[in-house]
């Protein structure tokens, strides 16, 4: 008899496997393709228990399908470029390419414990130039295409370490410096921005994919479509300013007007005697953050500039404000103000003393003040020639009676803004872009990629990108007229690494283009995607958008770049709160793997609840399911007695039924109650063995190791050579139910009260005594019997007879 050492049993496997190599990708295309792909992790240094949680139910899930007779492509990478490793160099000193690499090597070696069937041969680490040249050519295509430009836009800046910051260094709702508790401030850069806004429209487009609605409606309210106007307001002493509304009906109720304290014009309208308080403004909001800006609740604020504008509908003269809560990003940064009918407006009209005129009357209005805004559709008045006229109706009405007056036109915002992709950081893809005194930005030629990041840097801050510091770096020949040019020296947003990487995959060497075409036709689109909620508007967005770009550039032909999405949830530590370093309750893996091996991890973080709804670690949880696999092994291993007792047809039943839950919640990715009827099974198959014929019993223990295999590879691995399979349990055909056997047999129970006979009731055959009970106390001539007695004692003849011993 073997004693069971799981953790040895498992290097042993997993030996076998590389050797064998059972998991390099099955190119055989006569099987359907499936693309199976899971959110690449960043290389932190160790893989934690959410690394776990997300990539092995993944695997799960990818073997499954193997087994059901696909090929299946199912890779891994490190996304490997990121400000964590910049700060390791300012902290510690180390170099952030060695910081990088020894994390990932240290991490490759713990992805091998896993006992997944990635296929490390398709690995991409994204800060190797191999990979980041790709990134530069599709900067260099987006160009081209201009959807890559250049513009001054704010980032976020600590005037005293004298460095810019990324979002995750600005701390809490002062918005402090992470390093030297400094309020943040905001400064502006010239920066590269990609054109996602293009594609706004069709980003809302979801009809190609199988997503959750919880991530649809996020991309929909991110892209935040408004449809509107955009009227023009001509301001005096300046020209016309255009403003977007959704409300054009409300025009004639537009008593002031406000910009946006950094709109081009607050400069040159200003009125000499308001500078100085204008210019403490726009300082002011300057430090905010567009988040607080926004925030409906915050008192409004405002200044007055000294100018006017011309309501293009009155024609009245109406002064102009500027004021926080108009934002530069959204619409044209300047709004029509209806104090009336927007509730913002109105606070700031009742603290300014302006006008709040009525010209959508609500429901039975009689001409009386309103105590606050109305925002709801009614009868225009105070509106000249379409008074009487429908809200509704009016805003399509006024838009084109002013269009035709050249002073708007119907117009769609979004909230959506183009995606900034330019960094002040070292650890990053340079931007392949050369400026020339004489060429002005002059991209770098195709065949001069990849732009090399070079090695020495100085990472302390210094107030400008670290690469600026290299006159090496910086200092080139203009490829167009080869005088002296400077480099750009901004780096890329990491975010642009995980937008294509899925491509790259495919053929993470081949040198003539970002993926080799033969394979993508092999394999593209990803047909199964997981991976975190929490990139919902970013990473999950910006690759829809990778993905349209490749379309038109010519270089797939599908439109969606991940057909199914499924998210899991996050787990919780000991303490109910989400895992994490700061909170002090983190699990590490390895020492759970140390003890039980990692089919115990594996088969414990799908068994502790719906994948989607992550869930708490309880450490006693554990022992339970590593009992479960334990003893399922030794099923295996130990063998069989005697066969007598035990009904085999019953055996055999129950096999189908599993087969098909088991089968049914691997498709809904329901990994826990798949879980659940495995260990019932296994309960069972203990249960009658030695008791049922033993060529029945050994059939359903076949079936059952099948089933296991995707959850416990090892185990399965292990159990499956020991009941004589052939190797490897992982390459079977995942077994079929036959409907026949799985419909429930029922059978008639006799309930007793006091050893006489009050009713006959239907069960299921394999019913359990709790269950018997449940089924018998709901019988109304039970309970009548029962009722205002205590039962003392239940006896229980399976399959035959309950009865309740009552006083
Ligand atoms: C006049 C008006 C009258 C408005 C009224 C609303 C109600 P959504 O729906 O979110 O797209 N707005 C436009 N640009 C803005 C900016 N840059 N910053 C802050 N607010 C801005 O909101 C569109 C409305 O938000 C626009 O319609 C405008 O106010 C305001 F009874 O114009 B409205
Ligand atoms: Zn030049």
């Amino acid at each position: 008899r073997q004693s069971y050492r799981p953790v040895e049993m498992e290097r042993r496997w997993q030996r076998r496997w590389a050797e064998a190599g059972i998991y390099e990708t099955d190119q055989d295309t006569a099987k359907p393709k499936h693309y199976a792909l899971t959110m690449l992790p960043y290389p932190s240094g160790d893989l934690h228990v959410g690394h776990w949680y997300a990539m092995t139910p993944s695997d799960t899930r990818a073997r499954y399908m193997r087994m059901r007779g696909h090929r299946v492509f199912f890779p891994i990478g490190f996304d490997a470029f990121g400000l964590p490793a910049e700060n390791a160099a300012i902290k510690r000193g180390i170099h952030p390419y060695k910081w990088t690499m020894s994390n990932i090597e240290n991490m490759r070696g713990q992805l091998r414990q896993m006992g997944t069937m990635f296929d490390f041969d398709a690995e991409v680490v994204t800060c190797d130039p191999e990979y980041y040249k790709w990134n530069q050519w599709f900067f260099l295509k987006f160009y081209e295409k201009g959807l890559a430009y250049r513009k001054q836009a704010p980032v976020d800046w600590c005037p005293s370490c004298n460095t810019t910051l990324a979002r995750e260094q600005v701390v809490g709702p002062e918005r402090l410096c992470e390093r030297c508790d400094t309020p943040v401030v905001k400064k502006n850069l010239w920066q590269w921005l990609f054109k996602i806004t293009d594609y706004a429209e069709e980003l809302l487009d979801f009809s190609k994919i199988d997503w959750p609605e919880r991530v649809e409606t996020l991309q929909r309210n991110w892209i935040g479509r408004s449809e509107g106007a955009e009227l023009v307001f001509e301001v005096e002493g300046y020209g016309p300013v255009e403003v977007f509304t959704t409300r054009p009906d409300t025009v004639f109720g537009a008593t002031f007007f406000v910009m946006s304290p950094e709109h081009p014009a607050v400069e040159k309208i200003t009125a000499p005697e308001r500078e100085a308080e204008v210019r403490s403004y726009v300082e002011r909001a300057a430090r905010m953050s567009e988040i607080d800006r926004a925030d409906a609740t915050r008192e409004k604020t405002g200044v007055f500039t000294g100018a006017h504008a011309v309501n293009p509908a009155t024609g009245e003269r109406i002064p102009i404000y500027i004021a926080d809560y108009v934002l530069m990003g959204y619409g044209t940064g300047a709004i029509m103000a209806v104090p009336a009918h927007d509730e913002r407006d109105f606070e700031f009209a009742r603290k300014h003393g302006i006008e709040i005129r009525t010209v959508v009357a609500p429901p039975g209005w009689e001409g009386e003040p309103l105590q606050e805004a109305y925002v709801g559709e009614g009868t225009m008045v105070n509106s000249g020639r379409f008074d009487g006229m429908p809200s509704g109706r009016a805003r399509e009405e006024i838009t084109s009676w002013l269009q035709e007056r050249g002073r708007g036109r119907p117009a769609v915002t979004y909230r959506l803004r183009d995606w900034l992709i330019s960094r002040q950081r070292y650890w990053g893809t340079p931007i392949p872009i050369i400026y020339c005194e004489k060429c002005g930005t002059v991209p770098v030629p195709e065949e001069d990629l990849p732009v090399l990041l070079p090695e020495d840097a100085e990472f302390m801050p210094t107030g400008v990108s670290p690469l600026k510091l290299n006159e090496e770096f910086r200092n080139v020949e203009c490829p167009r007229c080869g005088g002296p040019a400077e480099r750009e020296t901004d780096t890329m947003d990491t975010f642009v690494d995980s937008s294509w990487y899925q491509y790259r995959y495919l053929s993470p060497h081949y040198d003539e283009g970002p993926f080799d075409p033969e394979a993508g036709d092999r394999w593209l689109p990803v047909d199964q995607y997981t991976g975190g909620v929490e990139h919902a508007t970013m990473h999950l967005l910006y690759t829809r958008f990778w993905t349209k770009v490749m379309r038109d550039l010519g270089l797939v032909d599908f439109d969606e770049p991940m057909l199914r999405l499924f998210n899991q949830g996050v787990i919780l530590g000991p303490d109910g709160n989400r895992m994490s370093k700061s909170r002090g309750n983190v699990v590490t893996p390895q020492e759970y793997v140390d003890r039980y091996g990692s089919d115990v991890l594996r088969c414990y973080l799908m068994f502790i609840g719906p994948w989607d709804q992550g869930g708490p670690w309880d450490g006693k949880g554990v022992e339970g399911v590593a009992r479960f696999l334990r003893r399922a092994y030794s099923m295996a291993v130990e063998g069989f007695a005697s066969d007598a007792g035990a009904d085999p047809d019953e055996l055999e039943r129950r096999t189908h039924r599993t087969i098909k839950k088991v089968t049914q919640d691997l498709e809904n990715f329901r990994f826990n109650t798949a879980i659940a009827a495995l260990m019932e099974q296994s309960n069972y198959l203990m249960a009658v063995r030695n008791r049922v014929d033993e060529e029945r019993w050994s059939e359903a223990l076949r079936q059952f190791i099948l089933l296991l295999a995707p959850f416990a590879p090892h185990h399965a691995e292990e159990m499956w050579a020991a009941i004589g399979g052939k190797f490897s349990v992982h390459t079977q055909n995942w077994p079929e139910w036959d409907e026949s056997l799985v419909a429930v047999e029922e059978i008639e129970l006799v309930v007793q009260v006091n050893g006489k006979v009050r009713d006959q009731i239907k069960v299921p055959t394999d019913v359990s005594e709790a269950a018997a009970k449940e089924l018998a106390m709901q019988s109304e001539k039970v309970a009548r019997q029962l009722e205002g007695r205590s039962v003392r004692k239940v006896i229980y003849v399976p399959g035959r007879i309950i009865n309740f011993v009552a006083g």
